[in-house]
């Protein structure tokens, strides 16, 4: 089964080269790496080249002229994942908070759904508990509040830490997604769940990056706010393919 990981990178070169060989640790045959970084000022993009002729053929970087949003570099991973044979495709951020190990339990609960999600608030879950308090209450008002607008059936739909079926995500209309920046996990959720397709949540611990600066802020958290009542409308008429009869 093969395993393609995407990274976005954004100043990330503390964390890239660790994180690499953690995954490369992991008791996953045939997983492959696939950075998209935006010309990160702190030369995350030349690391990864030297990492992938470390690795050659498991590691590949793609290189955007400049920092255009996360969600475009996921978009334009999951795209490069595709044109390749991976079967499952995770998603993660480079600074260490989704807990590399818990890759392996991410695939392992696609045997019995279509998207896997680390979870920090399901039992078992957690946030880093240095965190502010101003943030923990934000990111549960968050998923809150977009769990009961959109009606989705996970309680963590703003992480960035997943797993997809192949079949999954080529089923998801890619070129529709409008979120660039923190929404664009929750669009990705509510389009997945339009769609009918089925979530697992694999407990995590999210802790705080463990090298780099913080880029939240409540102006990003206000714009994702307005998000899901676009979304909302936006996606109003989708509906599950029909099943094809078997
Ligand atoms: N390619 C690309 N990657 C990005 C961009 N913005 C963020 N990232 C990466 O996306 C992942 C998640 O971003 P983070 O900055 O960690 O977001 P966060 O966890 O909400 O906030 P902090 O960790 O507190 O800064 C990290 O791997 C970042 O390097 C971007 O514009 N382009
Ligand atoms: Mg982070």
């Amino acid at each position: 089964m093969q395993l393609a990981v995407v990274i976005p990178t954004y100043n990330e070169a503390e964390n890239l080269p660790r994180l690499v060989s953690a995954l490369f640790d992991l008791p996953l045959e045939a997983l492959a790496v696939i950075v998209v970084d935006d010309n990160s000022p702190d030369g995350t993009g030349q690391l990864g080249e030297e990492l992938a002729a470390e690795h050659p053929g498991r590691l590949a970087v793609i290189h955007r002229a400049g920092k255009l949003g996360l969600g475009t570099a996921y978009i334009r991973g999951f795209r490069h994942a595709l044109e390749g044979s991976a079967q499952v495709i995770a998603q993660m951020d480079a600074d260490f908070s989704h807990p590399p190990e818990k890759l392996v339990e991410l695939v392992r609960a696609l045997e019995s759904c279509d998207v896997a999600l680390g979870s920090r608030y399901v039992p078992g879950g957690s946030v880093d508990e240095r965190w502010a308090l101003w943030r923990k209450a934000l990111s549960a008002f968050g998923n809150t509040y977009a769990r009961l607008i959109l009606r989705l059936p996970v309680r963590d739909a703003t992480g960035g830490f997943r797993a997809w079926r192949r079949r999954t995500l080529m089923g998801m209309p890619l070129e529709r997604i409008r979120s660039n920046g923190y929404s664009f996990q929750v669009e990705m959720t509510y389009v997945a769940h339009r769609l009918g397709y089925t979530f697992q949540e694999v407990p995590i611990y999210f802790a705080d990056r463990r090298w780099g600066i913080s880029k939240m802020s409540f102006k990003i958290q206000r714009e994702a706010a307005l998000r899901v009542w676009k979304m909302l409308y936006e996606y109003r008429n989708l509906r599950p393919p029909p099943r094809r009869p078997t």
